[in-house]
């Protein structure tokens, strides 16, 4: 039988570089000889796909209850687990997921105000058990991250999602929230300092891979 791959996940506030440093990482695993898949939330799935575009920009979603929102964040999960996660780290499979439980207890409880014990149990029950071997929380100070942001989206024409649009209050209790975690579980979340370069976060990023794989 294979050994199960690695379960990696990138965790961070807005703009703080989960999606360049996500490619980078799996360029690096590929380099390297390993058998790696790249994945994301909310989406990943048919199912997980259709519900982001209802939690980021469909019309539908706005004046959404906190605690639908954070169901559907959870259904999302629960599908990507079943359908791409765990299948793939069965067969031996890395997997790095640009977001995952972490970003609904930052989000939803911290910054949202939904009871983070109980998201915790939800996470849970949404993902079977299943927790990353390594999380890497790129932290950066919230308007540096919005500021990246503004100029990728300039970039790139497009508007700030739902979630985007939240006050600068929220997003700083979705960073404080992230520390949080980071020292309730010191062993599996690693804080990577992303105000610095690429260059220098990915370098960091890539020695903790390292320890896990
Ligand atoms: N959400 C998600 C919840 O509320 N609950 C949940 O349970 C989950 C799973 C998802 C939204 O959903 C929320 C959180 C989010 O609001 P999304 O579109 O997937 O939204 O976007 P995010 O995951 O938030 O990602 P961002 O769009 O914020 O950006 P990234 O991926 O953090 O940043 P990235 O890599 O796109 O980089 C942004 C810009 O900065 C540059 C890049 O080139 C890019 O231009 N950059 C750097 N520049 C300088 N130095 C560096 N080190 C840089 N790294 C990247």
């Amino acid at each position: 039988m294979k050994p199960r791959g690695k379960f990696i996940t990138l965790e961070g506030p807005e703009g703080s570089g989960k999606s360049t440093h996500a490619r980078l990482l799996v360029a690096q695993l590929q380099a390297g000889g390993h058998s790696v898949i790249t994945t994301r939330e909310p989406g990943g799935t048919p199912v997980g796909e259709t519900v982001r575009r209802l939690l980021q920009h469909d019309a539908g979603g706005e004046g959404m209850a906190a605690e639908a929102e954070l169901f559907l964040f959870m259904a999302s999960r629960a599908q990507l687990v079943r359908q791409v996660i765990a299948p793939a780290l069965a067969d031996g499979t890395c997997v790095v997921c640009d977001r995952f439980a972490d970003s609904t207890t930052a989000y939803q409880g911290y910054a949202r105000g939904c009871d983070v014990e109980k998201i915790l149990a939800l996470n849970d029950l949404a993902t079977g058990g299943l927790t990353p071997d390594l999380t890497i929380l790129l932290d950066v100070d919230v308007k540096a991250g919005f500021e990246r942001l503004r100029h990728r989206n300039l970039r790139h024409g497009v508007e700030k999602d739902r979630i985007e649009r939240e006050t600068l209050c929220f997003h700083e209790r979705v960073r404080a929230g992230y520390l949080e975690l980071a020292r309730r579980w010191p062993q599996r979340i690693r804080v990577v300092d992303a105000a610095r370069d690429e260059d220098a976060v990915q370098a960091d990023i890539w020695e903790l891979a390292q320890h896990v794989i």
